[in-house]
């Protein structure tokens, strides 16, 4: 944990985010600006700014919820992307896997998520 770290703080529940799943490894939420409806974030709870910081055990289980949250939203056509360093677009310096759904236009998602 860093105690600076905004997304150490989402796990910590000091500020607040739409969580989507929890365990003791892994947290997923929305993403305060998304791409498309349901975009998510998926992170571990251990705390490293780049992929190659965090321990392998950390990394299955991240995946294994993205793809989780993929089946759950129902969505067939999604984008997974892991930003590292700056010229990279990373702004959040603790690992994080976005999770995009691009949603059929006429059917959306299989799950509707409050709204903000
Ligand atoms: O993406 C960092 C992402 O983190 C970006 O899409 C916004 C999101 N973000 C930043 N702060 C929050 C909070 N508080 N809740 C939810 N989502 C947040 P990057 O890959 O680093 O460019």
């Amino acid at each position: 944990m860093a105690a600076a770290c905004i997304f150490c703080k989402i796990i910590r529940g000091e500020i607040p985010s739409m969580k989507i799943f929890e365990s003791d490894k892994t947290l997923a939420f929305l993403d305060i600006g998304p791409l498309s409806k349901g975009h998510s974030l998926i992170i571990p709870k251990y705390h490293g700014a780049k992929l190659h910081d965090i321990p392998d055990d950390q990394l299955a289980e991240v995946l294994s919820v993205t793809k989780r949250i993929a089946i759950a939203q129902g969505v067939q056509d999604y984008n997974i992307l892991q930003n590292n360093g700056r010229i990279a677009h990373q702004e959040v310096d603790h690992v994080h896997f976005h999770l995009i759904p691009k949603p059929n236009e006429e059917e959306g998602l299989g799950i509707r998520w409050p709204t903000k």
